[in-house]
This record gives C-alpha cells, sequence and structure tokens, in this order.
C-alpha cells in the first residue's frame, strides 16, 4: 500500500470561502463546514484538517488509476516546459495524433476516429452536431430530432441537458433545444431489485424507440444517446437484451446510436469500453474523465469510418466541420492521456482480475438487509446502494450517510437516495473491506 503523504497546511477564512461558486454544490451548506483536499496518493485523499480519506468515487469518476501517479505528473510537467499550447486551427503539434492512434487500439469494430474536447459536456455536444451534420452531408437534412431517455446525464450543455433526463438539470433553463424525446429508464426495483450483474427483465424497454419512431417518422431523426450503464442518477445497470434491441432498431431506420462512455469507459466495467463489455458498437462515443485519469481536462468523440468519410468531401481546401474549441487536444491533457493510457495498458485495467470483481460484488451485497437499504446492483468495478428515503426528504437520508461516511474516512458519491461507488481499479481486497464496513457502521447508525 502507498503511504498517503501528509498535508500541506491550508487555512481559508469564511470570507475567503465567499467568492468561489462551487458547482452542483450546497454553496452555503459547504462553507459553513467546509470540506477541503489539500492532497492525494493513489487510494486516499487527505484533508484540510489533515485526515486520510478512502477514494470509493475515483475522485468523481475518473481517477481509474488511482491518485498522482508520477508517470502521468512528470508527462504533464515535461509537456509544459517543450510546448506549453499550439493552436489547434491549421496548425497542429504531435499529441493529439498518438493520442487517438494510441485510444481506437482499445476501441471495438472501426470507431477510429477522434474529434477532441475539454470535458465530457463537450464531448456530448461535439457529437449530438456530428450526427445532424452527417445526415445533413449525406442528403437526408430532416433527420435533425435527437432521443436521450429519462434519468440520462449527458453534462451541462444545453444539448446534454435536452436530451439528458434530469428535471432540476433543466427545469431552470428555458426552452432547450427543441425536436427531442426521451425514451424510458430502465429502472425498476420491483422486478430488479438486489440483481449481481445485469437484470433480466426489461429488454422490451428498448421497444419504446420504435413507438417515437412511428410518431416522428425515421426520416426525422438523427440520433439516440444513452449511456450503456447510467452513473449519475444512481448506477442503472442496462437489463439484459436492452442495449442490443435499441442497436437493432437503430440500424432498421438508419439512426445513429450514440454511447455516453464518460464514466463507463477505461476499464469501469472490468473492459475498456461498456461496447466491448456488451459487445454492441455504437457509431458515436463520447470519453472523458478517465481518458486523463482526471490529471488534465479531456474528452473526445470517437466515430465511425463511414461517420468521418461522409464529412472528408468536396474540395479539399475546404473546412470539414465548424466545430472546435481553443483547447482541442491540448498539448498538457495529451501528455496526461498518453501516460494515462500506458499505466491502464501496462498494468492491465482494461481487463479487470475475475475474482476481484466477484470480491467486489459479494462484498456490496452483504450490505442487504442493513437499515433502509432497498437495492444493491453492480457491474464491473461500480455499484449503486438505494436507501428508502426519509419521507417528504427526498436525499437527505443517503445525504446524511455521505457525511457520516467522510467524517470515518471514506469518500462516497450519493444523488437522492442513492449511494453510487466507482472506486479507483487498483483498488486491493483490504480496501474493500474497509470500504464495506465502514458503510455497514454508517448504515447501522442512520
Ligand atoms: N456524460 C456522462 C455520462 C457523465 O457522467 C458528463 C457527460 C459530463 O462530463 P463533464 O466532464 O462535462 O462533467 C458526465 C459527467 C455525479 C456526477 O454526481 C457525474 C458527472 C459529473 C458530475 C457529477 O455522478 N459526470
Amino acid at each position: 500500500m502507498q503511504d498517503p503523504p501528509s498535508s500541506p497546511s491550508v487555512s481559508l477564512s469564511r470570507d475567503e470561502l465567499d467568492a468561489y461558486w462551487m458547482p452542483f454544490t450546497a454553496n452555503r451548506q459547504f462553507k459553513a463546514d467546509p470540506r477541503l483536499f489539500v492532497a492525494a496518493k493513489g487510494m486516499y485523499f487527505t484533508t484540510h484538517d489533515d485526515r486520510q480519506v478512502l477514494d470509493a468515487m475515483a475522485g468523481l469518476w475518473c481517477v481509474n488509476a488511482g491518485h498522482c501517479r508520477p508517470e502521468i505528473s512528470r508527462a504533464i510537467a515535461a509537456q509544459a516546459e517543450t510546448l506549453d499550447y499550439a493552436p489547434p486551427f491549421q496548425m497542429g503539434h504531435p499529441g493529439p495524433f498518438q493520442v487517438a492512434n494510441r485510444l481506437i487500439k482499445h476501441l471495438p469494430g472501426d470507431l477510429n476516429h477522434v474529434f477532441f474536447g475539454n470535458s465530457g459536456s463537450e464531448a456530448v455536444e461535439t457529437a449530438l452536431k456530428i450526427a445532424i451534420a452527417y445526415h445533413r452531408l449525406r442528403g437526408e437534412g430532416t433527420r435533425q430530432r435527437l432521443i436521450g431517455r429519462e434519468r440520462g446525464y449527458h453534462g451541462v450543455g444545453f444539448g446534454g441537458i435536452s436530451v439528458g433526463g434530469i428535471g432540476p438539470n433543466r427545469k431552470f433553463f428555458g426552452s432547450l433545444l427543441t425536436g427531442v424525446d426521451h425514451l424510458p429508464h430502465t429502472h425498476n426495483l420491483e422486478h430488479n431489485a438486489f440483481t449481481r450483474g445485469q437484470p433480466e427483465w426489461g429488454a422490451h424497454l428498448g421497444d419504446d424507440l420504435e413507438r417515437i419512431v412511428a410518431l416522428h417518422d425515421a426520416s426525422n431523426i438523427a440520433a439516440v444517446i444513452v449511456e450503456p450503464v447510467a452513473g449519475s442518477t444512481g448506477v442503472l445497470i442496462p437489463p439484459k437484451g436492452y442495449l442490443e434491441s435499441l442497436r437493432a432498431i437503430c440500424d432498421k431506420y438508419g439512426i445513429l446510436m450514440i454511447f455516453d462512455e464518460v464514466i463507463t469507459g477505461f476499464g469501469r466495467l472490468g473492459t475498456s469500453f461498456a461496447a466491448n463489455y456488451f459487445g454492441v458498437v455504437p457509431d458515436l462515443m463520447t470519453v472523458a474523465k478517465g481518458l486523463t485519469n482526471g490529471a488534465v481536462p479531456m474528452g473526445a468523440v470517437l466515430v465511425r469510418q463511414g461517420i468521418y468519410d461522409a464529412f472528408m468531401q468536396g474540395p479539399e481546401s475546404s473546412i470539414e466541420l465548424f466545430h472546435g474549441y481553443t483547447y482541442s487536444g491540448h498539448p498538457l491533457a495529451c501528455a496526461a492521456a498518453l501516460a494515462t493510457l500506458e499505466i491502464y495498458e501496462n498494468e492491465n485495467l482494461f481487463n479487470l482480475d475475475r475474482a476481484l470483481i466477484q470480491y467486489w460484488e459479494d462484498a456490496v451485497h452483504s450490505l442487504k438487509g442493513l437499515p433502509h437499504v432497498i437495492d444493491i446492483r453492480n457491474l464491473g468495478l461500480v455499484a449503486g446502494i438505494e436507501l428508502a428515503p426519509i419521507p417528504n426528504q427526498p436525499g437527505a437520508r443517503a445525504y446524511d450517510c455521505f457525511l457520516q461516511c467522510y467524517k470515518k474516512g471514506l469518500l462516497i458519491r450519493t444523488t437522492g437516495d442513492i449511494i453510487a461507488l466507482s472506486p479507483p481499479l487498483m483498488i486491493e481486497k483490504h480496501h474493500i473491506d474497509r470500504l464495506v464496513t465502514t458503510l455497514a457502521e454508517v448504515l447501522n447508525a442512520l
């Protein structure tokens, strides 16, 4: 086990806490009793009050190879000293070409062209735009409608919140994108509570796509976007046959299928990507987070050969896609991504030990029967534990659980009354034991 580092001293006054508007955070509550991390190593964070916290969330689903890997920090530092920045439009540098080539080796089918951005949200906006533009280039410009899913999370851009299925993320922000429909989500406690791995019930939910096609006609539909396993809304595992069914219906009607693998990518399910795990190849895939082990922001869209080819038409002097970011393929992000992919490959993190995954599954399911636990679900190295809400106080029970865990030295993530667990992939059995023991103590005392 790596030794956690001691913390650099830090003190922020109440006034100093005020200027920073924190994302997706109860700012006033947080600033009254802040929780700051000041260092991290391997499986642990160090807090501002010098405690060690076991990271059961890989940061925020991103630090898959563990914290502060020297190979990655050294690569970033060396890159910063050599080439800090290069313009990405009509100019280049070796980094993004190298990352793209290394990345596509791990992708199934002909997902072999990569467009870079800086986050999952940007990857999603990019993918939706490519899908619509692709149809237009092929003379099917009426295909503009987008289909997402209830309880889907696709970042916070206007496209992402429109295809996303989370009420609070949408309701404050006006009319959003027009022409969007949502498939039903696949979560069902009545049929599937306490399932290990993929549930048996629910493949038919994909057939709802037929209903949407019948309503709008396929000639108006550009793409369907889903997370293969929904992460943010509480680890919703797809029923057996569901993703296969969506793929078949998309094929039948010429609708592009987008997998948002921002969470499921880079080893989370025990394979490189969920597409490999489920044996379902989408037409476009969005990734971010684990791409750089969380060390430098980076996102990307992978597209199949035919999509790239559709854009590479007309005069060679013409710009094929009017889209991109100042920091697309940023040198520091590329350095981090290359070093990260090297670690994943060298440490076989895309092919996790089956025995470890089984240990994880057994450990999380051992919490069945504890107070308030109404469901436990898992796949690869991810798990969701659903708690019965306190009447009229949705989310309060799980938030309390989060706070108690933090006090006891364990970082979990909660969404509504669901606990999400998604540890770094180099987790060992003794970490799993500690994680589950702490959670059990907290649940028993809630
Ligand atoms: N797609 C998916 C599937 C995601 O999980 C994004 C897109 C957006 O990525 P960026 O890099 O723009 O944040 C995400 C992000 C949570 C949580 O509570 C999850 C995410 C972000 C913030 C919180 O589970 N995932």
